[in-house]
């Protein structure tokens, strides 16, 4: 009798088999919880991803039934020419030189991959074709977070009067076509929102050009998917998709200069002075320090490897800071969904939902959650892996709590 019909070998293969089912069945179902797993490409919430989707579905099952076809024969070779362990070996029949044989596993594959690559080119040139009425976006990537820069006056420049500069959350009008200019300022990122699109790499000294689309309100998130070093894992964004005419007017803020805080928010006041001090060598507040920030350019003296820290302006419009990893604000009442219909209030902050939770994003509309952000001017490195000795990442400033206070005050004005 062959050691391999021992009783231990046949519970061994039984128990491997059951072991690689349940795997599998777990991976499957996985990829479908789409709740647990919010970066899946399974979920397509707009044109361009559909897109992706809908060649997905095909491929997959043209693959499957080819591993279903290749692993049934195998399965069936194996079983009915096993040796049964009497002598008279039975082999099968031996063949070579078959020409008819040959040229049909030959062709066969052929036309499969013919059809695969027939449906992928077509979606490759649709997904870079120009978009009519496309809104234009520059994104860079930084260690560790991502900065955007908007054309808004349609003039093919990021930087004209009424072009907007903004950082981590890349805020879009619903239904309308985003065309990307995606690059670097340092190393190599990648940028990715699955739910939108796929991934386009953010290369130093290139452009690359990329497209999303939100087919409805909503907040989808992302992450660089190009190993970048110490924060990588920490180095998300997200998309929040609003109404047309909720965009134009987010436009309009954010086109205006920061404001000085009014002079009876003494605390505040005192903050832009410990800004204007402390940060104002790296972070830009528009109509605060643009010179400064200009001259050091010049110079060639700015104190960042990437040259670029977050643009503060209007950074209390923004639910997430540091990468998307730290709500600012808290999010919404539990059980909303909607990212912007509900606004909770300083008195009901019970409802508002988990502030902890960076899977609800924070609601820019929303009270400030103070822990986070005092944490991070305490101690940055701290609350993110930074190499900041080396000029990448915010470094430890040893602010005092007064400091902290008077600097989260000013932060607060900036809407
Ligand atoms: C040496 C340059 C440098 C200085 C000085 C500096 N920062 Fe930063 N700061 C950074 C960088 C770089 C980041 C991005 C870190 C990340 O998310 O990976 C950052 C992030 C931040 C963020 C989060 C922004 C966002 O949208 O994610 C805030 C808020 C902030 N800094 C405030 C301050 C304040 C207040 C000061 C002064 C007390 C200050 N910073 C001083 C470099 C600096
Ligand atoms: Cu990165």
């Amino acid at each position: 009798m062959s050691r391999f019909r021992s009783p231990v070998a046949k519970v061994l293969i039984v128990a491997s088999l059951a072991l690689f089912v349940v795997l599998w069945g777990a991976m499957i179902w996985t990829a479908f919880e789409h709740d647990a797993v919010p970066l899946t490409t399974l979920d397509p919430q707009g044109p361009f991803s559909t897109m992706i989707d809908d060649l997905v579905a095909p491929v997959f099952i043209i693959g499957g039934m080819v591993f279903v076809g290749v692993l049934g024969a195998v399965m069936y070779f194996v079983l009915r020419y096993r040796e049964k362990g009497d002598d008279d070996l039975e082999l099968p029949k031996q063949t070579h030189g078959h020409t008819a044989a040959e040229v049909a596993w030959t062709i066969a594959p052929g036309i499969v991959l013919a059809v695969v690559a027939f449906l992928t080119v077509g979606v490759i040139l649709d997904l870079s074709a120009e978009e009519e009425g496309a809104l234009r976006v520059e994104v860079y990537g930084a260690q560790w977070w991502w900065g955007y820069n908007y054309d808004i006056t349609g003039d093919r420049s990021f930087d004209s009067d009424g072009d907007i500069s903004t950082a981590n959350e890349l805020v879009i009008p619903v239904g309308r076509p985003v065309e990307l200019r995606i690059t670097s300022m340092d190393v190599i990122h990648s940028f990715w929102i699955p739910a939108l699109n796929g991934k386009a790499d953010a290369v130093p000294g290139m452009h690359r050009d990329w497209k999303i689309q939100a087919d409805a309100p909503g907040v989808y998130r992302g992450q660089c998917t190009e190993f970048c070093g110490l924060s990588h894992a920490n180095m998300r964004m997200l998309v929040r998709a609003i109404p047309a005419d909720e965009f134009d007017e987010w436009v309009a803020r954010q086109q205006q200069p920061a404001a000085d805080p009014p002079a009876d928010n003494e605390l505040a006041v005192a903050g832009q002075e410990q800004f204007v001090n402390l940060c104002a060598s790296c972070h830009l507040v528009d109509g605060l320090n643009n010179e400064q920030i200009a001259q050091l350019h010049e110079d060639d003296e700015f104190p960042l490897v990437a040259g670029v820290a977050p643009d503060l302006t209007h950074f209390r419009s923004r639910g997430t800071f540091a990468g998307g990893i730290y709500n600012l604000t808290y999010p919404n009442p539990a059980g909303d969904d909607s990212p912007f219909g509900a606004t909770c209030t300083l008195e009901d902050l019970e409802n508002c939902g988990d502030p902890t939770d960076i899977g609800l994003a924070g609601n820019p509309d929303n009270p400030l959650y103070r822990p986070f952000i005092e944490d991070w001017l305490r101690n940055p490195p701290a609350m993110k892996p930074m190499a900041a000795e080396e000029g990448r990442g915010m470094p430890n400033l040893n602010l005092t709590q007064e400091q902290i206070d008077q600097l989260v005050a000013y932060l607060d004005t900036l809407r």
